[in-house]
């Protein structure tokens, strides 16, 4: 089944490409060089298999999903690809033999950061998973020149530095022009009968680019498959169009050209909230038009009748970000394949499916009409027919019920409500963890929720094991295997049978031997990247995740105050040395990062307490140093208010990794205290149901707590007493009124911080607790392990197979002979 791997053969093939790319010799090239020389051996391995593949799904007609994105978090490509292709150990011999270590090469390679955080990065598990699941799948998306920004602290704050990742070449991807697509915007439509009278609607005066698609492979593991990214680039329609500057429509040719070049220059670095800009909603309709014209150019090769389509494509929307899919498909069913309306929505309804990640409000999109319609005047229409239909709809079964109206038209108050359309138009609609969903059904969506439940469902996320095992923890997947022989790493649940290992003294040791392993190649990192010093015996705490107030960053910052206090004036207090280690980016301008490191300054430096406390901010958190990290932690910190994070996925790659959750009642936490037991994590705080009926009913006041919490009273205080800013003692002020005071609109203390202090303060005493019993905390952190299997994106993915995709798994034979 795996790949017939020839050392010699690879090692040569590695000499050949430095040649052939650089004309040097593997002593003379530098290390990018051994990196773009290594992956295009691996490339060459990878090509059979995508070349077999993709004939395997045109010669059976397939079933095909097509995973709609404005975002994929890749994170590095070669280590993966060599671990898929389970060909890593060999490759690693083969280099070691040309005096190459395959670490540092691995470490040339950028991360493709084409996302924020747990939405892109879900993206890129699921493709992972679809592959080794061998399951007929694209995904889709845009190729931006810049990625998420680059992170500096400087002076504690951030700078966002542009990611100009594809500077040295992506040595994956293959550019497919012959595949390009034309996409308009604006101009006006222009109505006229053809000759059997019908209606025809074509867009007139409109600008336009060319998107250009990059294939980039997704390799299954150990199965020979391997499925396309597609990310889109938009090139201009004729560089400088010289037609038109003829006709004197310089300005148009002009605008076309700028078009191409900011439409995919930057991803919006904004992760549960919307700006609302008009370029995203261009680079939103840029990819799905292009996306579907591909999907229908490639149904239209094998199959005749257009009524059909949707028996052999599925489209699966991220959010609604490629929402105007429902639109863009409707119109060229119409316009362009000749459907009627009745037709074309009976396609369009079997073909879209809709996921929804969040309940936070300032995430939910909605255009201004005036904006819509003026960039996509044809898909406007579109959207005010379905919205005209669907409210006569309303009206029908609602009578007289002008609430349902205002709170389920798609079009309302002047603005497209994308969400809306998303469920009217989808055939499903799923949350991403048991709660989640259940929120939706009871409080967010509950309105649609009742009209058609048999659309609504969850999908609990998932992660996938070779890259947050298998590729970033080595020496635990090792250990795993030797103990229960590698299934594992197809199949998750089977780490189950590492429970019998679980209260063996001496599988505990070697356990906490990796752990600890683990932990001396983060605090190497840390020294080197961060020039901090840390004690890998201390307790390593992490919280790593976007910056964002309803994750809560504030809140363990504030805790670490605290015990920094605690420890001062009792320097003997019995507790083990912890070091507390955050990594974030914000959405610019967000204060608590500048908060964070301020209180690291002053406490790694006060000799008063050395060793006991360090807090670390790990600079520019990424896929690549996240499997680094994860690895390493000892405590996993979930603590967002209940009800605001959708699932998390960290939460999952922390217990993958045998760390212990210390976390709210949100989220997938809930699912993982059900796996693992209420042992082996720390749950407190506030219920999703406290918090929402708080926020529905009122009855929380934050002061109260500040006027009788002497400890939490002294912590805020410093924020404001030059404490941990000697040069500017109002640096912290608005973190502190925003936790006491109401502002405008805004509650104080919105997200809950002082109502769960103190329970979050004694969750921590109860987490050291535990760790101070070493066999408790070794058999706790296994079991964390033994009980994710749930938590595989492979499951996830077996269930939105089953339930929505509706696919058949393919077989791919390779021969290696050539
Ligand atoms: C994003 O990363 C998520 C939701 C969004 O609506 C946007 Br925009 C970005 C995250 C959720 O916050 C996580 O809770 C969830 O695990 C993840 O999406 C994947 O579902």
């Amino acid at each position: 089944m795996g790949v017939k791997f020839d050392k010699d053969e690879f090692k040569k093939s590695v000499a050949d490409n430095l040649k052939v790319l650089y004309r040097k010799t593997v002593d003379e090239a530098d290390k990018q060089q051994i990196f773009q020389a290594v992956s295009y051996s691996v490339k060459d391995i990878i090509m059979d298999r995508w070349l077999a593949t993709q004939k395997t799904y045109e010669k059976e007609d397939v079933r095909t999903v097509v995973y709609m994105s404005m975002e994929f978090l890749m994170g590095r490509a070669l280590g993966n690809n060599m671990i898929n292709l389970t060909v890593y150990k060999d490759i690693k011999e083969a280099l070691d033999e040309m005096g190459l270590d395959l670490n540092v090469i691995e470490d040339q390679e950028p991360d493709a950061a084409l996302g924020n955080g747990g939405l892109g990065r879900l993206a890129a598990c699921f493709l992972d998973s679809l592959a080794t699941l061998g399951y007929p799948a694209y995904g889709c998306g845009i190729r931006y020149r810049y990625g998420m920004f680059k992170q500096q602290i400087k002076d504690g704050y951030q700078i966002e530095v542009p990611d100009n990742w594809l500077k040295d070449g992506n040595p994956f991807e293959i550019k497919r022009p012959e595949y390009s697509y034309e996409v308009k915007f604006g101009g006006y439509v222009r109505c006229y009968k053809d000759e059997d009278g019908r209606d025809k609607f074509v867009q007139e005066d409109y600008r336009s680019v060319i998107a250009v698609p990059y294939d980039m492979p997704v390799v299954g593991y150990g199965n020979n498959v391997v499925n396309t990214l597609i990310i889109w680039d938009a090139e201009p329609v004729n560089t400088f169009n010289l037609e038109s500057f003829n006709k004197g429509d310089y300005h148009k040719a002009i605008e076309q050209e700028n078009l191409a070049k900011n439409i995919v220059e930057v991803l919006y670095p904004n992760d549960n909230h919307y700006a609302g800009k008009e370029l995203r909603l261009k680079q939103q309709y840029f990819f799905v038009s292009a996306s579907i014209q591909r999907a229908i150019a490639k149904y239209k090769k094998t199959n005749s009748d257009i009524r059909k389509f949707h028996e052999k494509y599925v489209f699966q929307l991220n959010d609604t970000h490629p929402t105007v899919t429902v639109a863009e498909l409707m119109r060229i069913l119409m316009d362009e394949e000749g459907l009627n309306w009745e037709e074309a929505w009976e396609v369009t309804t079997h073909c879209c499916a809709y996921t929804n990640h969040t309940i936070m409000a300032e995430a939910l999109e909605k255009w201004p009409i005036e904006l819509f319609s003026r960039l996509l005047p044809r898909v406007y229409q579109i959207v005010e027919e379905i919205n005209r239909r669907f409210v006569e709809e309303l009206k029908v079964k609602y009578p007289g019920n002008q609430d349902k109206i205002r709170k389920m038209a798609v079009i309302y108050d002047g603005q497209v409500k994308m969400a809306n359309l998303a469920i009217v138009a989808g055939f499903s609609v799923n949350g991403v963890a048991k709660l989640h969903t259940e929120i939706l059904e009871k409080q967010e969506l509950k309105d649609f929720y009742e009209m058609f439940p048999e659309k609504f469902n969850n999908k609990t996320n998932g992660i996938t094991q070779r890259r947050f095992l298998l590729h970033g923890n080595p020496l635990l997947a090792d250990w795993i295997t030797g103990k229960i022989g590698d299934d594992w790493i197809t199949d998750l649940s089977h780490l189950s049978r590492l429970k019998v290992y679980v209260d063996d003294e001496k599988c505990q040791r070697e356990f906490m031997q990796i752990k600890y392993q683990n932990k001396l190649r983060l605090a190497k990192y840390i020294k080197e990247n961060n020039g901090v010093e840390v004690d890998p015996r201390s307790v390593f705490d992490v919280q790593v995740k976007r910056l964002h107030e309803y994750k809560r960053q504030l809140l363990n910052i504030l805790h670490v105050m605290y015990l920094y206090n605690q420890l001062k004036a009792n320097p003997d207090l019995d507790i083990p040395a912890q070091t507390f280690i955050f990594g974030a980016k914000a959405a610019a301008g967000y204060k608590i990062a500048k908060l964070i490191n301020n209180v690291a300054d002053v406490i790694n430096n006060d000799p008063a307490i050395k060793g006991r406390l360090k807090v670390v901010f790990i600079e520019n958190y990424r896929v690549s140093n996240a499997e680094i990290i994860f690895a390493a932690a000892d405590v996993s910190e979930q603590i967002s208010t209940a009800s605001k994070e959708a699932s998390g996925t960290g939460n999952m790659k922390f217990m993958l990794n045998g760390a212990l959750t210390l976390g709210t009642m949100d989220g997938a936490n809930v699912e993982i205290v059900q796996e693992v037991g209420e042992d082996n994590a720390v749950i407190f705080g506030l219920t999703s149901d406290e918090v929402i009926r708080y926020e529905n009913e009122g009855g929380y006041d934050p002061m109260e707590i500040f006027n009788n919490d002497q400890d939490v009273r002294t912590v805020l205080m410093q924020l404001i007493n030059g404490e941990y800013c000697r040069e500017n003692p109002e640096m912290f002020r608005d973190i502190y009124n925003s936790l006491l005071h109401n502002d405008g609109g805004r509650r104080a203390d919105t997200y809950f911080i002082l109502k769960d202090f103190r329970a979050y303060a004694d969750a921590h005493r109860k987490m050291l607790d535990k760790y101070k019993d070493e066999k408790g905390w070794a058999k706790s952190a296994m079991l964390n392990v033994a009980c994710a299997g749930k938590f595989s994106s492979d499951r996830t993915i077996e269930e939105y197979v089953r339930d929505i995709w509706k696919l058949d798994k393919v077989k791919v034979e390779v021969s290696d002979e050539d």
